[in-house]
């Protein structure tokens, strides 16, 4: 495929009875897929993929369809409000963006020049593309502290990626791997990050054997030559053991190991610590499968590790991505075709320069929130989210004083919400960007419009790995809705940091492109750009790491302090962990599955999306349904030693009978009071954000595998 291919934008204007056909790029997830949006009469009348897409080729799924709903849905907030009653009182009152902005830039201030930068948090939700713009507003602003998914979502991924292998390696499914693995993740589902459904769909009907680590049978894991059904939060251990079965037969590659590889000899004997016995009994996984995925994996060549976030919010989150990471080299695959590409992005500013991090001063950088407690997070800007919520509540060890939040929705997608409430509650001023009222924002000070992505123009798949850049174009305008980055930029000019922005955001995307000798205008005329596309790169000039090699030993880790080796630790509730705990809590419970049509709290008011399912749904084993006297279709009850919650029982025969898991995010947007029902569904009031129950160096929230028990609404859970 050439590195350049121009559109022909408007090919199809009138074809069909539309007034114009613009190509663009969705972001109604983490965003990638090429779209074809037809506009009649001013408005979007259909969305289609676009087949000309080297990302998704055409095919899209049910939330890119759905977009317009969202986008023109009478609940969308498309003016700015301030509230004019107590917090969570609903009480709001129209304000311009002049009034909105003033006064966000007036506290910017006053916080700032009273109780330092770094009383100002920063926080935005997953990738939404706009994280470019929220780091350089933060870093000019002074403030270490921007919070994000990043300890327990993809930023383990990137920084256990560049301390091991100097980034964050990539199944190259262009060149169809002979073998996938795919590891806590359901692509096909979540389409996350760099990866679609749709390319790994087309490996496996090219032959691809694929292995699946899953606790649940997915649709993928009925697909599998080899499932592994392991226990929650034992992946390391399955992974050291498949390491240990690998190096043991000779499966791995000497070359490559010789010549590449730091800290060989430390490691195989830390591997040896991990027979596939012991990996058997920590696992549940039968041995004899442990062994056969081992050698399928690491004879079929090339093959990729497809990995997800389920193996990063757990407490071994580090050493999950680590252990991946040695799995891929020692086999061979990295930087090969249809392997585990470590891709090059094209020549432009990316987050990192674009985000200004170097214009944060070493002092305040230092003041970062837990930045001593999880260094490998501190190191890479990521705050873990309780630092925020003891610095509110307890000032601890500064005041924080005012938050920014631009599309997050914590109260649904934190652990321990009640906390996470409590911190709102007590925060002296909250700004929130949206598309709706959403719990959160309920409890703000003022909540601005944001733009959906038809509303833009952007660098769609701006911070992803794969390589690839796609023009996002504007199709229409709402109300007074605003993207995200056209915000930061007029604020930006109230705080001072006027020379460091644009007149308008046009600017700061002509200023990303600037290396490649492009502006924004001529970029819109493209279809992609796409970074130059070398093999093997490290037979020149080594791994982008300390010692210049894969670093199975990580020196980096080291003088942080912590152990430079993988090894697995039992999560924090487990039955062998808290046997007294697993009495009255006996089932592990896992959450977060992803739904096709939601993503996290969103789209729950999207009639085309909430129709496919209008409730939260618990899977359970029809064993332990019968053994709780639950139905299918039963309202239960879910408790942890947090709270409880109720969501739907559906039985499900796909998982161990000890094993319950349940959906997140839930909140009911059709009430329409202030609360819409936030606590009664929100998994989150059940899970645990302590700090030693966190992984030690990411700090990554443990929110996988925890203890419940469950129970029907009917029946109170202290008779049993
Ligand atoms: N228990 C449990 N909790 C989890 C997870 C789990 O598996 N289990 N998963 C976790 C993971 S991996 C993640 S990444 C987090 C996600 O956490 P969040 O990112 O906080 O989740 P969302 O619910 O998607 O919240 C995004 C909000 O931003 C709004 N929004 C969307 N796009 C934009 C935009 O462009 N601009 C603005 N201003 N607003 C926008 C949406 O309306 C929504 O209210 O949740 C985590 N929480
Ligand atoms: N439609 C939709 N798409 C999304 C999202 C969404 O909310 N909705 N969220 C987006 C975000 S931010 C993210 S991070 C990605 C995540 O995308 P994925 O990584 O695909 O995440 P999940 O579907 O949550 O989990 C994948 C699988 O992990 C399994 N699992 C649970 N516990 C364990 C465990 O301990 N070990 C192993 N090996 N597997 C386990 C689950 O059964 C599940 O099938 O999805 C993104 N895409
Ligand atoms: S997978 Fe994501 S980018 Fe693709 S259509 Fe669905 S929501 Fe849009
Ligand atoms: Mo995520």
């Amino acid at each position: 495929m050439p590195p350049f291919m121009f559109s022909d934008v408007n090919r199809e204007i009138n074809v069909c009875g539309y007034d114009a056909m613009v190509k663009s790029h969705c972001r109604m997830c983490h965003g990638g897929c090429g779209v074809r949006v037809y506009v009649k009469n001013g408005k979007v009348a259909k969305i289609a993929g676009d087949p000309d897409c080297p990302i998704n080729h055409g095919t899209l799924c049910t939330k890119g369809i759905a977009s317009a709903q969202l986008a023109y849905h009478p609940d969308r907030l498309t003016h700015p409000v301030r509230r004019i009653g107590p917090k969570g009182s609903g009480r709001w009152e129209r304000i311009s963006w002049d009034e909105a902005l003033d006064s966000i830039a007036e506290r910017i201030n006053d916080n700032k020049a009273r109780c330092g930068a770094e009383s100002i948090v920063m926080g935005y939700g997953t990738g939404r593309e706009n994280e470019a713009a929220i780091y350089r507003f933060a870093n000019l602003l002074g403030t270490p502290n921007v919070l994000t998914a990043g300890h327990f979502c993809y930023g383990p991924r990137i920084a256990t990626g560049i301390i091991t292998c100097g980034t964050n390696p990539i199944v190259d499914y262009e060149n169809h791997p002979k073998c996938v693995m795919l590891w806590g993740n359901n692509l096909v589902i979540s389409n996350p990050d760099e990866y679609k459904g749709e390319p790994f769909s087309v490996s496996l009907n090219k032959g691809a054997k694929l292995i699946v680590i899953d606790p649940r049978m997915t649709r993928a894991a009925a697909r599998a030559d080899i499932w592994l059904q392991l226990r929650p939060g034992t992946d390391t251990a399955l992974a050291l053991g498949m390491l240990n079965v690998i190096i043991n037969e000779n499966l791995y590659d000497k070359a490559f190991v010789a010549e590449h590889v730091h800290g060989w000899d430390a490691f195989v004997r830390r591997v040896n610590d991990y027979p596939p016995e012991k990996a058997a009994r920590i696992t549940w996984v039968p041995e004899e499968k442990i062994i056969a995925a081992a050698r399928l994996y690491s004879t079929t060549k090339p093959a990729g590790i497809q990995w997800g976030v389920a193996i990063e919010q757990q407490i071994n989150c580090a050493d999950n991505d680590r252990v991946l990471i040695a799995l891929m080299g020692i086999t061979g695959n990295l930087d090969v075709p249809g392997g585990q590409m470590l891709f090059r992005t094209p020549h432009i500013r990316n987050v990192g320069t674009f985000g200004a991090h170097k214009m944060l001063s070493r002092e305040q950088a230092e003041k970062r929130l837990g930045g001593d407690r999880f260094r490998l997070a501190g190191k890479f800007g990521i705050i873990n989210p309780k630092c925020v919520w003891d610095a509110i509540l307890h000032e601890t060890p500064y005041p924080v004083k005012m938050m920014f939040l631009i599309s997050t929705n914590p109260l649904l997608t934190r652990a321990h919400a009640d906390e996470v409430y409590r911190a709102l509650e007590k925060v002296d001023f909250m700004a929130v960007s949206d598309f709706f009222l959403t719990p959160t924002a309920e409890m703000a000070d003022i909540v601005l419009p944001a733009a959906t992505w038809l509303e833009m123009d952007y660098i769609g798949d701006f911070w992803k790995r794969h390589g690839y850049l796609l023009p996002r174009r504007k199709v229409i305008q709402v109300g007074q809705c605003r993207s995200d980055h056209e915000m930061l930029n007029d604020l930006a000019h109230r705080v001072g940091q006027g020379d460091h922005w644009w007149p308008t955001f046009e600017g700061g995307l002509d200023y990303i492109l600037e290396p490649m000798g492009l502006t924004f205008q001529e970029f819109k005329k493209m279809d992609f750009i796409r970074g130059e596309v070398k093999y093997q790169k490290y037979r020149q000039q080594g791994f982008s790491t300390p010692t210049g090699k894969l670093e199975v030993y990580s020196t980096l880790l080291e003088k942080w302090g912590y152990d430079p080796l993988p090894r697995f630790e039992e999560p924090p509730e487990s039955p062998y962990r808290s046997p007294e705990l697993a009495e009255t809590y006996p089932y592990i419970l896992i959450t977060g599955r992803r739904l096709p049509g939601f993503f996290h709290s969103e789209n729950r008011q999207v009639p085309w999306l909430r129709e496919l399912h209008p409730d939260p749904i618990v899977e359970i084993h029809p064993e332990t349904a019968a053994k709780e006297r639950i139905g299918d279709g039963d309202w239960v009850v879910i408790e942890s030693p947090r709270g409880k919650i109720r969501q739907r029982a559906r039985l499900y025969d796909g998982m161990d009978p000890k094993v319950i898991s349940a959906e997140h995010a839930w909140w009911f947007p059709e009430e329409k009071n202030p609360e819409h029902g936030w606590r009664r569904s929100n998994i989150n009031i059940l899970t645990d954000n302590a700090y030693d129950n966190c992984d030690p160096a990411m700090g990554a929230t443990h929110v996988r595998t925890l203890l419940c028990r469950i129970y029907p609404e009917t029946r109170q859970g202290d008779d049993q």
